[in-house]
């Protein structure tokens, strides 16, 4: 196995890249090959910077510290391009809804956007020798935003998705298609495979596993863009090229990719130019070493 400090990073940056790349052209019509990335990062990175300080805070998860995060970042950097329902879940917070409840009153049932599965890297990486606490951590960390199942379940898959290309598991597919008990994403996965020689068909991939703003039709779609491809750079570019909610397809990618390939997998050209690169690698450090100090690493 690749060096694990390498991969902690290699997936936090991998987000930054994915979100930046796919950020130039989101919501843009068609499939467009891009290679050149935004010199700002987006909602997605801005969250998951939230969930990475949380985690490190703490040493582990604790939703209302975590909520309280979200909320001071966004106050601090509101024009990230968030979603329609966060701010005003923040707000709600904010104006002293408990952090529990708040989640609950913007959609009925709860959010299934990919908002919660797109900052999820850090429980990826943080729990790769651990599904079961992998599934706590993002259920709990997923809830205070997106709490309809959907929602949950695709964070949780997306977290398992980092965390089995951390230990660069030959099972991949076959350990998330057993990891998901939710029909929908179970139908998807199981699609992969078979999808592969399609690759270059996008429209029709598009059509089978999604390219949208919901946690079940992009999560799909980054487990396929990650698999089908043989380099963090074609994965990035394919990810990005499906169209749709290309950001946030493109930061999951990054996500896997980087956990897989590590910081010696990405292309200089990439992660030299990034927004805020530094601070970033100090939280993804800081992780792996409370991860590795209690003599854990394997
Ligand atoms: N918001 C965007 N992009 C819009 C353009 C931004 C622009 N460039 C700018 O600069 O302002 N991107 C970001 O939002 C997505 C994540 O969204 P999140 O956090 O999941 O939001 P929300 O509101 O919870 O859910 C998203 C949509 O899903 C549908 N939905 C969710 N739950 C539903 C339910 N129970 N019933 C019906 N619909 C539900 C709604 O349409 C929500 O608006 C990422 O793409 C991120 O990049
Ligand atoms: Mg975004
Ligand atoms: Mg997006």
């Amino acid at each position: 196995m690749k060096d694990l400090k390498s991969k902690f990073i290699g997936s936090l940056i991998g987000t930054v890249i994915g979100d930046s790349l796919g950020a130039c052209i989101e919501g843009f019509p068609g499939h467009r090959e891009v290679r050149e990335i935004s010199p700002r990062y987006t909602d997605d990175t801005a969250m998951m910077i939230g969930v990475a300080e949380s985690l490190i805070e703490n040493k582990g998860f604790d939703g209302e510290y975590m909520a309280k995060k979200f909320v001071e970042n966004y106050y601090t950097e509101p024009w990230r391009g968030y979603g329609f329902g966060p701010p005003r879940i923040f707000d709600l917070i904010r104006s002293g809804v408990s952090w529990e409840e708040a989640a609950k009153e913007i959609y009925p049932g709860g959010s299934f956007g990919n908002g919660s599965a797109m900052r999820i890297a850090p429980v990826g990486i943080f729990c790769y020798d651990d599904p079961v606490q992998l599934k706590e951590m993002a259920y709990g960390s997923s809830r205070i935003t997106h709490c309809h199942r959907l929602g949950m379940e695709g964070a949780a898959l997306q977290a398992r998705a980092v965390a089995l290309a951390v230990r660069e598991d030959p099972l991949f597919l076959e350990k998330l298609i057993d990891f998901t008990e939710v029909g929908l994403y179970k139908r998807k996965l199981k699609s992969v495979k078979r999808l592969w020689s399609r690759k270059e068909e996008r429209e029709e991939i598009v059509r089978e596993l999604g390219n949208g703003i919901e946690g079940f039709n992009s999560v799909p779609a980054a487990i396929f863009s990650f698999s089908a491809n043989k380099s963090f750079e074609e994965a990035l570019v394919y990810a990005v090229s499906l169209g749709g909610d290309t950001d946030t397809i493109g930061a999951m990618t990054g996500a896997i990719a980087g956990a897989y390939w590590g910081m010696e997998g990405i292309p200089g050209g990439w992660k030299n130019k990034l927004e805020n690169k530094k601070y970033i690698e100090e939280l993804a450090g800081k992780l792996w070493q409370i991860k590795t100090e209690g003599g854990r690493e394997d």
